[in-house]
């Protein structure tokens, strides 16, 4: 895709790769935007059926590059800027209505971790943390920090981790429901593509719109939720996928679920 952003499709599985890793893949306004291209493309085409985000070397993301941050010209707020950027990304994340795993590879900080808290599960190696950098810099959170924490962790946990900005070692995060799951480094890679590869023979638009109730039940009343799963679920039983899972199930063999 670019120098910054790798794109691989293999079997149904996108990786994109956030590639600058002797900034320790630190984002910069550029790499950003093509972060938010390869989550379009991935959207856009049906042969894939789950995504993963990682990247290179011995981090995940340490967030907006600052030193790009001081020379970017021009007369963009602070404000706009997220709008612009990291709020697009982590909206296009969660609107992708596909599986995304967030493959931990190492250090996730400041808006990395917003990204990594955007994907729908998160597997990491022992070697990775997190870290809300934001405070470290005299910042408020931003990139979906705040709202992910808090429904993560509650309220009292996630005002400690952003107000103190300490590094969040993989056992803790796994203690706090902060990654799926944790494995050693050299585990990382076939533990998640064995997901991948899963999660992409799945009944995707199923997957899809489990994703889409979630999201909206996050914010929303039980009654309000009862109505929209029922609304959702108009929809699925209308897919090939799910008339495949019945019959499979009656005629007692594995589903081949198409995607569709
Ligand atoms: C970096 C960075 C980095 C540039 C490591 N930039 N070079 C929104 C709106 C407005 C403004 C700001 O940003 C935002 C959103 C945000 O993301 S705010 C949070 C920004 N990120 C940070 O504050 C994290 C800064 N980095 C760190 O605290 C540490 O580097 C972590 C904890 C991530 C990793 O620590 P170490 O493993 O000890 O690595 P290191 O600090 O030695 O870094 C390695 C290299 O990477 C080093 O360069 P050098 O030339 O000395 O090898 C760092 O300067 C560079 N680097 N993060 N964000």
């Amino acid at each position: 895709m670019s120098e910054h952003i790798l794109y691989e499709f293999n079997d149904g599985v996108a990786t994109i790769t956030l590639n600058r890793p002797d900034r320790l893949n630190a984002l910069t306004v550029e790499m950003t935007g093509e972060l938010l291209a390869a989550i379009e493309q991935c959207a856009g085409d049906d042969a894939v059926r789950c995504v993963v985000l990682t990247g290179a070397g011995r981090a995940f993301s340490a967030g907006q590059d600052l030193e790009e941050f001081l020379t970017v010209e021009g007369p963009w707020t602070v404000g706009e800027h997220l709008r612009h950027g990291y709020n697009r990304v982590v909206l296009a994340l969660r609107a992708l209505e596909k599986p995304v795993i967030g493959k931990i590879n190492g250090v996730a900080a400041g808006a990395g971790l917003g990204i990594a808290l955007a994907t729908d599960l998160r597997i990491a190696s022992e070697q990775a943390s997190f870290v809300p950098a934001f405070i470290g810099i005299g910042l408020a959170p931003d990139s979906g920090v705040s709202w992910f924490l808090q429904q993560l962790v509650g309220p009292a946990k996630a005002f400690e981790l952003l107000a103190t900005g300490r590094k969040v070692g993989a056992k803790e995060t796994l203690s706090l429901g902060l990654v799926n799951q944790v494995v050693p480094a050299t585990e990382l890679a076939p533990t998640v593509e064995a997901l991948a590869r899963q999660l992409a023979q799945g009944p995707t638009k199923g997957i899809g719109l489990t994703k889409r109730v979630l999201n909206e039940a996050a914010s929303a009343s039980l009654t309000d939720t009862l109505e929209y799963e029922a609304q959702v679920q108009d929809l699925a039983v209308q897919t090939a996928d799910h008339k495949e899972g019945v019959a499979a199930f009656l005629q007692k063999r594995k589903p081949k679920f198409e995607g569709k």
